[in-house]
Order: C-alpha cells, then structure tokens, then sequence
C-alpha cells in the first residue's frame, strides 16, 4: 500500500516515572503500527508520576491531541498501553477518532495475518475477549468480516452500539468449542508424534529474530521440497501458525523442528491464552533453540521478554540453545561457538554447521550407540528402528541384519537380547 493511501495514525505514550526502557517500546510500538500498515504521523508523550487513572493522560494533554487528531486528520490514535474500559470510554469522546491501544493494535496484525482457521479462530477469541468489557467504549459492530473489533472505523464514536454481550458471549462460547475440536486434531497429531519417539526441536524467540528463515535454511538442505517452506518477512510477526518438519540429517538422524508465533514484550494475556494450542508445541519439546537478533541494541531485553513468556506457557524447564541471529552485522569473526550458545548467520550461511552440531549433541547424546543383529524373520523389527531411531549402518550376514544403530536407553533395553556390540 502507498504511504499516502494509509490510514494516519498518531502515537501517544505516557513515560511513568521516566522508566528507562520507554523510548524503546515507543520504538516497537511504531514498528508494530507500521506492521499493522498504518502511517505514522507523530508522537506525543507525557511525562507522569503515575497514570491519571479516568484518563490514562492529564486531561490537558488529552485536550491537545484532540486538537492536533482535527487539524492533522489523523485517523487513529495509538496508545502505548493496555487501556482500561473507562479510559478507552473517556478518550473516545474527547478525541473522537479511532482508537488501538497496545493490545487491539496487536490484535489488529494478528488478525490481518492469521491464514489458518485456527489461527483465525484464536484470534477471533481473543479479540472478543478484549472486547467484551469494553462494549461501552467501543461502539462497535461485529458485522464486519471476521468478526473485527470495529476500533478502526473512523466516526466510529458516533455509530449506535449494536451488539450487545449476550451475543459476544455466545459467539465466544461458540468459537471456542469449534477451536476445542481443532486443538483435538492438534494433540492427536503430537499424541503421534510422540509415540514415533523422534525428538522434537522448537525454534522459539523475539518475534523477527529470524525463526522461519532457520526453518528454511534446514528444509532447504535437508528437506529439498520448496513447498515444505516456511514464510519468512522483514516484518513483526511474518509467523502466526505452528509448521513442524522432519528434518533428517547425516548418519540416519532425524529430529521434528517446529517454528512458530515470535513473542513480544507485554503481548496480550487473552492473546496468549487464545493460542494456548499453537503454542503448546513448544511446551512439549525436548530441546528449544532461542534465536536472538544480536544485531538489535536490545537483543538481552528480548531474551527478558522471551524468557517471561516461556515461563507464561510452562515450558521454562526445556534445555536452550542460544542462536545469536545476524551476528553479521556487528562482529566479524563468525561463526563463534561458547557452551550452548552459538553467534551465527542464516542469512549468510555462518554457523550453521556448527549449530546443528550443538543440536545433535543436545539431542542424541545420551542415546546408546551398539550393533544389533537382528534376524531375518523379524523383519518389522528393522522397519521398526529405521523409523524411531537413528540406524547409521545396515549390514547383512547368513543370520540376519546387522544395524549400527543409535537409540533411546529404553528402545536398548527393549531390544537388548539382538545386541552384539556396544560402541559407547
Ligand atoms: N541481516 C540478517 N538478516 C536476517 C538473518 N536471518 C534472517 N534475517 C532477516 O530477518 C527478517 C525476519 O526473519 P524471519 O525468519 O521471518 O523472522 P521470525 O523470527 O520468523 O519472525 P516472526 O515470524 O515475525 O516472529 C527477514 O527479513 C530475514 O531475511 C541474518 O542472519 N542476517
Ligand atoms: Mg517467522
């Protein structure tokens, strides 16, 4: 879209106690209303010991962005907080003008990316969500397509509040049951997973750090099926759904990867809990890789954000590789390996190698390395091991297979009595 066609859009952010990290979340927030292909006219902050709690702003302030909204023509007005319903109630008729805060704004993208149902589905709840205590504030309509929380109709002040919350509440009741059967599909699939015992690696981290061009670079080289790729975009969650892919590597090693939503600081409760499924992939993993963008000034606040938001969906305890992404752009000896932490570059091909060396040991270390023989007339059982372990080398005698294989401590013990050499 061309910058003049945009709607315009004016940021205001209330900077409490002159907190440190303020100008870097007006930053982000900047970039997430360009995400949510918007055009930013300005900003408007106000210093405060504490937010005016009716207002969010002083009543001044808010005064005079009323005047600036009017001589501007500015469509939107973008704070940089969550915004209480008598906040939103209350700026709504000074402004009169459209109005997102943090949260709708995230929504908002959300809700223009999302392409599975699912992903549409959860969106549509926690949009609801949001909305439901806000009725009064918004006068919205949920005629629009997808059910949109109706905060960017212009004038939208004036419009008759047409829904009441019976019906959001049905409809919340609705969606979630349908999202219910989903998430079914969802765990019988990793119920699947699970049994095949391939272990299963999540890529998680800073939403544009560089997930799903992770993703690629290893479908690329070991998956060679260009329609197994990800999306990957110089913009704020590119990635809103959960791709999983098996990725076998040298030596008969297979491991599941898995890419999906990036985090971002404060990002929605209701959005969170909303993609509770999507997410739930992560939480089930056995190794995560963390990919940070280590060219960003800020890359050890992202870990702080990363790490609130794992713990946020249980998966605090899982094993993490750090990946410092883009490293390119700021040191010039890479790649650089220390302990489980790994400065790389996808885009430049640095590091890689040495990345999934951390991963395999990560995963495939305390696997038993032996050689079974296994005889011919239990065939299904070296079906069996090609499929849910790592077989290196197939050999045949006059009595039967011989695998050099690579397996749990409990596939060992199970097949224990085919073992004819351990080469640990
Ligand atoms: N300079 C540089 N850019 C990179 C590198 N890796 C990825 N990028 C770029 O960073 C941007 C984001 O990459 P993605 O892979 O989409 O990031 P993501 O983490 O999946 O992002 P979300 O899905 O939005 O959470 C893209 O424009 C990539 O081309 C790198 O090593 N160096
Ligand atoms: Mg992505």
């Amino acid at each position: 879209m061309k910058e003049e066609e945009k709607e315009k859009a004016l940021l205001v952010g209330v900077n409490i106690d002159y907190k440190e990290n303020f100008l870097r979340l007006m930053d982000e927030l900047e970039n997430l209303v360009y995400a949510c292909d918007l055009y930013v006219v300005g900003r408007e902050i106000q210093n405060l010991p504490e937010v005016n709690k009716p207002l969010y702003l002083g009543k001044g302030k808010a005064e005079e962005i009323a005047q600036k909204v009017k001589a501007l023509d500015i469509d939107v007005v973008v704070f940089n907080n969550e915004l209480s319903p008598t906040q939103l109630r209350n700026l709504q008729s000074i402004l009169d003008c459209a109005i997102l805060d943090r949260t709708s704004l995230i929504l908002e993208i959300f809700s223009k990316r999302a392409k599975t149902k699912e992903a549409k589905l959860q969106v549509e709840v926690a949009k609801l969500e949001y909305m439901l205590p806000r009725l009064v504030g918004l006068h919205s309509s949920l005629g629009r397509q997808g059910g949109g929380a109706g905060v960017f109709n212009k004038g939208s002040g004036e419009k008759k509040l047409e829904l009441d919350r019976r019906r959001i509440e049905d409809k919340l009741t609705e969606l979630k049951s349908e999202l219910e059967e989903l998430s079914k599909d969802r765990e019988t699939q990793r119920k699947q997973r699970e049994e095949s015992e391939i272990p299963l690696v999540a890529l998680v981290g800073y939403t544009n750090a560089g997930k799903s061009s992770i993703m690629n670079y290893m479908i690329d080289r070991f998956v060679h099926d260009e329609n197994k790729k990800v999306i990957e975009e110089d913009m704020l969650f590119a990635t809103l759904e959960t791709s999983v892919r098996k990725i076998e590597i040298e030596n008969n090693r297979k491991f599941l990867l898995s890419d999906t939503v990036g985090f971002i600081s404060e990002l929605p409760h209701d959005l969170v809990k909303a993609f509770r499924s999507t997410l739930e992939e992560i939480k089930n993993a056995d190794l995560l890789i963390e990919v940070v963008d280590y060219s960003d000034p800020h890359w050890d606040e992202h870990i702080n954000v990363t790490k609130e938001t794992l713990e946020k969906i249980g998966a605090s305890d899982i094993p993490i590789v750090y990946a410092y992404n883009k490293s390119e752009l700021v040191l010039d000896k890479l790649p650089l390996v220390d302990g489980d932490e790994i400065y790389l570059s996808v885009k430049e091909n640095r590091g890689m190698n040495e990345l999934l060396d951390l991963i395999t040991d990560k995963l495939f270390s305390n696997y038993k390395r032996c050689k079974m023989r296994i005889p011919f007339s239990n065939g299904s059982l070296v079906s069996y091991l090609n499929e849910h372990a790592n077989v290196m080398n197939t050999e045949y005698d006059e009595q039967g297979t011989i695998l050099t294989v690579e397996c749990k401590e409990a596939q060992y013990n199970k097949y224990r009595e085919y073992v004819v050499e351990d080469l640990d």
